[in-house]
């Protein structure tokens, strides 16, 4: 990790879990952060740059720094500069993308084979629901499937619908990254569950 990103996870934000926020480019990984620290209120954009941009967030009494990674095949390679220490990650799929999707099943357990990422809760964003796309934008459990989620090693992954566009599926959608709440078998329905807008 860069001295910038190092100073800003070692010292002044000690207490904060990092969240990496990655997928392919244009799933709306940008989008997502945006609606998240919106609704989370206080957000503070601290660091915004060519290759990430770091939000912090409160969610119940919580603080969390949200790693904005750019998805090009390029930036991919410096994803795991930031993979020491994180704590969660955030992988948004576009829901309409089916092309790329199995790209996006690559990458996905790519990055949850690296050793470092073993201990992370996974939380997949089905994101672009607001987009008809011809009325097959795919659904939670068509990604779940697709994506292989049983066979990622993680103990604690999640899976939920959303639209950065509109705003729905973001209630509560940094729930599993509180501590001791993941694993929580409620916790989980609540995330397969598809929710209604806001
Ligand atoms: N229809 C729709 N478009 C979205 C949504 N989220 C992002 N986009 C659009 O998708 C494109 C890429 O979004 P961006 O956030 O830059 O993606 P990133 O490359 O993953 O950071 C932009 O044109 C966004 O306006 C969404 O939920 N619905
Ligand atoms: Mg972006």
């Amino acid at each position: 990790m860069g001295s910038i990103g190092s100073k800003l996870c070692h010292n002044n934000y000690r207490n904060e879990k990092r969240l990496l926020m990655l997928g392919l480019d244009s799933s709306g990984k940008t989008s997502v952060a945006e609606r998240i620290s919106y609704w989370t209120n206080e957000p503070v954009l601290t660091l915004p740059g060519r290759d990430f941009t770091v939000w912090h967030v409160k969610y119940k009494g919580h603080g969390f720094t949200l790693w904005d990674c750019s998805g090009g095949r390029k930036s991919r390679d410096l994803w795991r500069n930031h993979y020491t220490g994180t704590y969660g990650l955030v992988f948004v799929v576009d829901a309409g993308d089916r092309h790329r999707v199995s790209e996006a099943k690559r990458v996905l357990h790519s990055i949850c084979s690296d050793r470092e990422m073993k201990d992370v809760v996974v939380l997949v964003l089905v994101n672009k629901q607001d987009r008809p796309n011809g009325g097959c934008a795919m659904r939670a459990k068509e990604i779940e499937f697709i994506l292989g989620m049983n066979r990622l090693r993680q103990k604690h992954w999640y899976i939920k619908e959303c639209s950065a566009r509109d705003g729905r599926g973001f209630t509560d959608c940094l729930l599993c990254f509180v501590p001791h709440m993941s694993g929580h078998p409620l916790h989980r329905s609540a995330y397969t569950m598809v929710d209604t807008f806001y």
